[in-house]
């Protein structure tokens, strides 16, 4: 149905990084079910079902020990891969979780070679990531926390933390890459805590940084979901702020590990108002799937994975689409607005003045059950 509707165009913005179709289902219980598929094979893939975009860490693309003229291989056969399918490298960013150097974190571990190792990996990064493009550099501290604290005060760790973002800042304008950074939380898994759990605690870290210009979040579904928090507060926050660099859309149950479920086959109705957020609101960043197929799936099946996410993003968008226009709806916003009416008050004397009715105030009905129900009659297409 409306088949033609719901196809993802370039307009769209629909990006995947190459770890989300190129994850071949391995988990701390079992090992690979899917064969690993070259770089340039994942391009063609997501060319095959209409993404706009590929995104990548470094050793997505090159292997952590690769020589330099491997590198420059690889780079090659890669560019041709994306010119020839159209394929745009709108983000990058820098695996700093894999590797058993950073078993103690990153930019905040004790031992200063591995911080500078992890600010060196950092910069090489940017280099790939500026020869494709890129514009958005995502960060993502996966080791950035700890198992006990007694290795090391939390706050000692986010100085550490600030003097590494700092730095690449200074980097970005020194080789006038003009990247955005985009930081992303999330509160555990892989360690037990992680620092900065949340998209607003590094909102209220990115003020203090010498180039708080330069820096946002990236925030993602899942990992808001984990500690059971709302998606959308935490986006409205960032965009509300200036800060909503990049989003990481995919699906999670709050309490459970990090599932990185098909976009909003969890959780749709929270992914309705997220859509619909970024469509109201007009944010014209990439739309980045960061997920994974289910484990029993060939490459077919991260087809249909993939092809799900960009299908469900623009229901939803036509959702939203029909939620605005939608009359009965229009009518009880409408009414909403009628109790909107600022007063704004010289001085406090004014507002101390008033004598007012609680009895009254609290006595009407706000119809939010029915605004509610609504919202559902639109989602399950009885509207
Ligand atoms: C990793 C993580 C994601 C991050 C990626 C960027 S890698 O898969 O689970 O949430 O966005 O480093
Ligand atoms: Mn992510
Ligand atoms: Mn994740």
């Amino acid at each position: 149905m409306n088949n033609g509707m719901f196809e993802p165009r370039p307009e769209h913005k629909f990006t995947f990084g190459l770890w989300t179709v190129g994850n071949p289902g391995r988990d701390p219980f079992g090992d690979a079910v899917r064969d690993t598929m070259p770089p340039v094979d994942l391009v063609k893939l997501l060319a095959e079902v209409g993404a706009y975009g590929v995104n990548f860490h470094d050793n997505d693309l090159v292997p952590i020990d690769a020589a330099a003229s491997e590198r420059d291989r690889i780079v090659k056969e890669f560019r041709v891969a994306c010119d020839t399918s159209g394929l745009k490298v709108p983000m990058a960013t820098v695996n700093l979780f894999y590797d058993p150097v950073f078993r103690d974190g990153a930019f905040t571990a004790n031992d200063a070679n591995v911080r500078a190792y992890a600010l060196q990996k950092t910069i090489r990064a940017m280099d790939l990531g500026a020869e494709f493009g890129a514009q958005v550099f995502v960060l993502w501290g996966g080791r950035e926390g700890v198992e006990t604290d007694a290795c090391r005060r939390p706050d000692e760790a986010i100085k550490r933390f600030r003097e590494a973002v700092n730095y690449l800042c200074e980097y970005n304008i020194a080789q006038n890459y003009d990247y955005k950074f985009a930081l992303e939380a999330k509160p555990n898994e892989p360690r037990a805590d992680i620092y900065f759990p949340t998209t607003a605690s590094y909102l209220a870290f990115i003020p203090s940084l010498d180039h708080a210009e330069m820096v946002g979040v990236n925030p993602e579904v899942a990992h808001e979901h984990m500690p059971g928090l709302n998606m959308l507060h935490s986006v409205a926050q960032a965009w509300e702020a200036g800060k909503l660099f990049h989003i990481d859309l995919n699906d999670q149950v709050p309490g459970r590990y990090d599932q990185d479920l098909r976009f909003g086959s969890a959780t749709p109705k929270q992914a309705f108002w997220l859509v619909k957020f970024l469509e109201d609101v007009g944010y014209e960043g990439m739309r980045h799937f960061d997920a994974h197929a289910y484990r029993t799936e060939d490459y077919e099946g991260v087809k249909d994975f993939a092809r799900g996410c960009m299908r469900t993003y623009l229901i939803l968008k036509e959702k939203a689409e029909r939620w605005n226009t939608n009359e009965e709806i229009r009518s009880i916003l409408a009414e909403i607005e009628t109790t909107n009416i600022s007063n704004r008050f010289e001085n406090a004397g004014d507002l101390l003045a008033i004598e007012f009715d609680r009895k009254q105030l609290s006595e009407k009905g706000l119809r939010y059950e029915r605004l509610d129900q609504l919202t559902i009659d639109v989602l399950f297409g009885v509207d």
